[in-house]
C-alpha cells in the first residue's frame, strides 16, 4: 500500500529504487518487541529486571524529552555546545558525499546542525523503529532542505539489516548522538559497534555521542533531579505495564531508586518496593519483598581509553574526540579499522 506524508513515498522495500525522485520510507518491517512476554519473562527473574526500550511509550518519550531540558542533565546540552562549537571540523572528518545514517528519527536540533554543516552529503538516511516518528522527522526535514536526498528507513538497528543504495555516494557514516550507547551493557555495545562497522563497509565512520565518567555528585544529582522528571520518567514504566498488560500495579508504592556504581562504572536505575507487596501483569502475579527493587536501567560513563578499548574491540578507530571544556562528555569520529 503507497501512503504519503509531505514529500516522503512509502513504497514496500523492493519497489524502492524504482522512484528515484523521492523522498521515500523503506519499511523493513521490523519485528516489534513483545512488551508482554518481556516483562513477565523480566518481572520472573531472581533479580527482576526491565529492558530500557519499554520506557519510551508515548508519556515516556515526552518526559524524556522534558528531562533533556533540565539543569541538572547535563547531556544534551553539553553534546549540543560541542557541536556547535566544532560542527566545522566534524564535516570535515567525515568529508563530502555522505551517506549519512542517524539511528534514531532524526529530530533534534543536532541533527540539523550537522547537516547544514556536512560537505555536500549524498544522502541522509534516518533509522527508526517507529514508522510514525520517522515519517513526522523525515517530513519535517525535507520541508526545511528540500534539496537533500532523505531517505528514511523502518529498521531495528540492533539488528542486521540492508540501507538504501545512493549513488555517488563516497562513505557511509552513522551517527548516534546522545550517548545511547551507553544504555548498552558493554558486551552488547560491542555487538552493536561490531554490526555498524559491517554496515558501513571499508572506509565507513561513525559519528557518536558519548558520556564521560565524571564526578559522582553530577552524576547522582542528573539521575535525581529536584523536580522529579527522572522519577516519573521511570515509575511510568509500571503505569504503561498497567494499561497494556491489564496490570495493577501501585506505582505510588515504588520508589525511584537511581546511584553511581563506581565499581561498574554506571548510574542504575531501580523502582524500589517500598512495601511487601504483589502485583499482576500480563496474567501472571509476582510477589516483591519490602526492599526489593525492579533493574530498569543502565547508563554507562566511560573514560575515553576506556571507550578507545572499546571501540577497538568494535572494529573501529577513534580519530577524533571532542569535549567540552569541563570534559563532562564527548563527541567522537571512528573509522573502520
Ligand atoms: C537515552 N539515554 C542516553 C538516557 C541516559 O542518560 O542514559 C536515558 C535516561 N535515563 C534517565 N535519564 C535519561
Amino acid at each position: 500500500m503507497l501512503q504519503q506524508l509531505n514529500h516522503t513515498t512509502v513504497v514496500p522495500p523492493d519497489r524502492s529504487a524504482q522512484h528515484p525522485r523521492h523522498h521515500r520510507l523503506h519499511d523493513l518491517s521490523p519485528k516489534r518487541d513483545d512488551f508482554r512476554s518481556q516483562v513477565v519473562h523480566g518481572l520472573s527473574q531472581k533479580r527482576k529486571i526491565l529492558p530500557c526500550k519499554f520506557f519510551y511509550d508515548q508519556r515516556g518519550s515526552q518526559l524524556f524529552d522534558r528531562m533533556c531540558e533540565l539543569p541538572e542533565y547535563y547531556l544534551t546540552r553539553t553534546e549540543l555546545q560541542i557541536l556547535q562549537s566544532h560542527v566545522t571540523e566534524m564535516a570535515d572528518a567525515l568529508g563530502p558525499d555522505c551517506r549519512v545514517v542517524e539511528y534514531g528519527s532524526g529530530s533534534s536540533l543536532k541533527t540539523r546542525l550537522l547537516l547544514e554543516a556536512l560537505h555536500n552529503p549524498a544522502a541522509y538516511v534516518p533509522l527508526d523503529i517507529s514508522r510514525e516518528h520517522l515519517l513526522d522527522a523525515a517530513g519535517r526535514l525535507s520541508s526545511s532542505y528540500p534539496d537533500l536526498k532523505i531517505l528514511p528507513v523502518c529498521a531495528d538497528y540492533t539488528r542486521p539489516f540492508t540501507l538504501p543504495e545512493v549513488p555517488g555516494a563516497r562513505r557511509t557514516v552513522v551517527y548516534f548522538p546522545g550517548s545511547t550507547i551507553g544504555n548498552f551493557e558493554p558486551h552488547d555495545a560491542r555487538a552493536f559497534l561490531r554490526t555498524a562497522a559491517r554496515l558501513c563497509g571499508p572506509g565507513g565512520g561513525l559519528l557518536i555521542g558519548v558520556d564521560l565518567k565524571k564526578d559522582p555528585a553530577l552524576l547522582h544529582a542528573a539521575y535525581n533531579d529536584a523536580a522529579n522528571v527522572t522519577a516519573e520518567f521511570n515509575l511510568n514504566l509500571l503505569h504503561r505495564i498497567n494499561h497494556e498488560l491489564e496490570g495493577n500495579f501501585a506505582p505510588d508504592r515504588f520508589a525511584h531508586y537511581a546511584f553511581y556504581n563506581p565499581r561498574l562504572g554506571r548510574i542504575e536505575m531501580h523502582l524500589l518496593s517500598q512495601a511487601t507487596q504483589s502485583a499482576r501483569a500480563g496474567g501472571t502475579h509476582f510477589h516483591f519483598r519490602e526492599g526489593e527493587t525492579i533493574f530498569t536501567e543502565s547508563s554507562y560513563k566511560y573514560t575515553l581509553d576506556e571507550f578507545h578499548s572499546l571501540a577497538r574491540a568494535g572494529g573501529w578507530s577513534v580519530q577524533k574526540v571532542w569535549t567540552d571544556p569541563s570534559k563532562l562528555f564527548s563527541v567522537q569520529y571512528l573509522t573502520v579499522s
